[in-house]
């Protein structure tokens, strides 16, 4: 099926003038569709990686609930789904390929690194906002897409098989990577500890964001959180981890230049002024206390499942180069362990912000 038939089958207002690969994800395949009118809307056409999220009808009734949800208390919040012309939210192709649509909304910009502080505070009070908007969704009518994601326990069980079976003999190459991770298991593992001790609320989360899934407008107001496959119930320290590992530094995901990574105090400041501005009424005394960590868990957890890949022989995320799972798990590690050097800075600036003291 070529990609005008596969546009057709969805429930569109005029005529696609143009489709352009789209995006920096790992996962699935996205396209812009360029209205012919420019007054009618442009789209975003994603094949979705079946093999990664595999129960796709579930997912998408996930994000189809999301959605509705979010937009209901705020449109334009978040992503908008066009169904397909049966008034599906996806549509399977002949070779078993699932597809789908939202709105692309042309008006407003995604940043792989933010430039400010300032557009770390507004990106940071959109997704705290999106945590907030989804604080009286029950998160168990949420299917768990991809079990465990962010658990650091069975992260660690999935690298230990990895090891095991060392696919392709990289283990003598990361010696020292695997040295660290194993060394700081225990600490990364805290807050799943805390969770599972039921000390911690699992809460309707967006497992995934990074400054690119937010976008903003040209003003650099925080307006729409997009990439919904993730979200499923988790802890807020997934989404608040995730959001500082991406921001506090200005250096790329996959850096070779480990020199270039740094903790900046200001962009660590102001994405958790902007989180907590909208969040820290929701929140208990005892999440606020693991936010810090949480920063250093998440650089760790990319770390390793990173480097799982690299040692498992590149099976999960789209690499460009031969050593990217490798380059990308050393830059995410030395992040983690940049982050952990201040510690104590980053509990002092959320004391700052909420008075109440981190835990370590
Ligand atoms: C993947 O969809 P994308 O490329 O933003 C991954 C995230 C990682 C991210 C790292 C389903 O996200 O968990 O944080 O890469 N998504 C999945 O950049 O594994
Ligand atoms: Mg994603």
């Amino acid at each position: 099926m070529n990609i005008n038939n596969l546009i057709e089958q969805f429930d569109l207002q005029g005529k696609v003038a143009t489709a352009v690969p789209f995006g920096n994800g790992h996962i699935n395949d996205t396209f812009h569709l360029c209205n012919q009118d420019a007054a009618l809307p442009d789209y975003l056409l994603q094949r979705v990686n079946h093999l990664v999220f595999k129960p796709v009808a579930a997912m998408m009734e996930n994000i189809r609930k999301v959605t509705e949800h979010v937009n209901e208390k705020s449109r334009g919040a978040t992503l908008d789904l066009i169904p397909t012309q049966e008034g599906k939210d996806f549509f399977r192709d002949e070779k078993g390929n699932y597809w789908r649509v939202f709105i692309f909304r042309k008006e407003l910009m995604a940043y792989d690194i933010a430039e400010t502080p300032e557009q770390i505070y507004e990106g940071a009070k959109a997704f705290g906002r999106f945590l907030d908007y989804l604080a009286d969704f029950p998160a168990a009518e949420l299917f768990p897409t991809i079990p465990n994601f962010h658990n650091v326990i069975t992260r660690l069980e999935a690298f230990d098989l990895a090891l095991k079976a060392d696919v392709k003999g990289r283990i003598k190459e990361c010696k020292k990577e695997i040295g660290y991770v194993l060394g700081i298991a225990q600490e990364m593992c805290r807050i799943q500890h805390a969770g599972e001790a039921g000390k911690i609320p699992l809460r309707v989360t967006h497992n995934d964001t990074k400054f690119n899934n937010v976008l903003l407008d040209h003003d650099g107001k925080g307006r729409c959180v997009i990439d919904l496959d993730t979200v499923m119930p988790g802890y807020v320290h997934f989404d608040f981890g995730d959001g500082v590992r991406t921001t506090v530094s200005t250096a790329a995901e996959d850096e070779a230049d480990l020199e270039k990574i740094a903790v900046d105090l200001d962009r660590f400041s102001a994405f958790a002024q902007g989180y907590l501005e909208v969040t820290h009424a929701t929140l208990s005394p005892l999440e606020i206390e693991y936010l810090p960590l949480s920063a250093a868990m998440l650089a760790y957890l990319m770390g390793l499942r990173f480097l799982t890949d690299y040692l498992a022989g590149d099976v999960y995320y789209k690499i460009h180069f031969e050593q990217q799972n490798f380059q990308r798990a050393k830059a995410q590690l030395d992040l983690c362990q940049k982050i952990l050097e201040r510690k104590k800075d980053l509990s002092q600036v959320i004391q700052g912000l909420v008075g109440v003291k981190s835990l370590w």
